[in-house]
């Protein structure tokens, strides 16, 4: 059955600052190439797209503290936090376009808020092949866009953990994560620590993806808001190279198109991010293209018979 959708506003948030490979600050871009606003509003979408968020340049330095560019992490958070707040006080569903992952601190933070005031129960989907649940301390790499999730839930330097008025933005059984294949060791004891609902490449290949995403929208309802943040090296390295930390045994294609169906036909996805698109990786643009594909999916166009 078609379903309608709210109106939808895109912005790019071109930065690479919480990532350790260069590139992801042209995702908005590469997003744009492969029509991601046409593909809306050719069905039937009321989308706009507000341009970029502007920030600081990456100054390419070494970690101090254990963080890689901690002030200019904020600053694009903060820009992120903006758009993104003032698109849901419009009514509209923010769509933010990557930029590296350390930008869903802004983005949900935003979404926290706005739940709060709307008096709505707030779930976040993070499809990813990383769990992005580590800290200062633990972090091999200082790059924040190792660290969103545990910032969100309260662990993490506080210009990024009190980003929003509810802090923390969110308590782990508000999380689940989708396709998780590279934690980190220490990371993988915090994960564990607080619980997180964790659906592994493990556990989708023995329950296969139609009933783990059932586990996944479990509980959805009325006053549910659905925030899906799509970090694109959630896929297999095969079919999306651009990306700067890909790693092999992802989701496949068909898998993809069956999370985003089954997302769209919970009817509760109320915003996104889609990130990570690396185009200095790519090949040809095909993974932007992929993830315009699979976007399409998740705004209700379905295969054959089921429109
Ligand atoms: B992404 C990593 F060490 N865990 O913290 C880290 F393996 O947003 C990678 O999911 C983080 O792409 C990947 O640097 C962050 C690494
Ligand atoms: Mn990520
Ligand atoms: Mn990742
Ligand atoms: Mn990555």
């Amino acid at each position: 059955m078609a379903r309608s959708y709210p109106p939808v506003s895109i912005f790019g948030a071109p930065t690479d600052v919480g990532a350790g490979t260069r590139g992801a600050s042209m995702g908005p871009e590469a997003l744009r190439v492969a029509r991601l606003g046409e593909a809306l509003a050719a069905r039937g979408i009321d989308v706009v797209d507000t341009g970029d968020v502007g920030g600081p340049r990456n100054p390419w330095t070494g970690p101090a503290d254990g963080y890689r560019h901690l002030d200019e992490v904020v600053a694009w958070n903060r820009a992120v936090f903006d758009a993104s707040s003032a698109i849901l006080r419009a009514g509209r569903m923010p769509v933010m376009l990557g930029g590296d992952h350390c930008l869903a601190i802004g983005s949900i933070a935003a979404v926290a808020d706005h739940c709060r005031r709307a008096g709505k129960t707030l779930r976040v989907l993070w499809l990813d092949a990383h769990t992005d649940f580590n800290t200062s301390a633990i972090t091999p790499s200082g790059n924040i866009h190792g660290m969103p999730v545990a910032c969100l839930c309260g662990i993490g330097p506080e210009p990024l953990v009190g980003m929003g008025e509810q802090v923390p933005a969110l308590v782990p059984a508000q999380i689940r994560q989708v396709g998780i294949r590279s934690v980190d060791q220490d990371e993988k004891r915090l994960v564990k620590e607080h619980g997180l609902d964790i659906y592994d490449m493990r556990y989708i290949d023995e329950a296969g993806m139609k009933q783990t995403m059932e586990q996944v929208l479990l509980g959805l309802g009325e006053d549910s808001h659905l925030h899906v943040s799509f970090d694109v090296d959630i896929l297999d390295p095969s079919i999306a190279p651009g990306t700067g930390t890909p790693i092999p045994g992802g989701i496949h294609y068909r898998e993809a198109q069956l999370v985003m169906e089954m997302i769209a036909d919970s009817g509760r996805m109320g915003s996104l991010d889609i990130v990570e698109v690396n185009p200095a990786l790519d090949d040809r643009n095909s993974t932007a293209e992929l993830a315009v594909d699979l976007v399409e999916s998740l705004f209700g166009k379905s295969t054959l018979m089921r429109d």
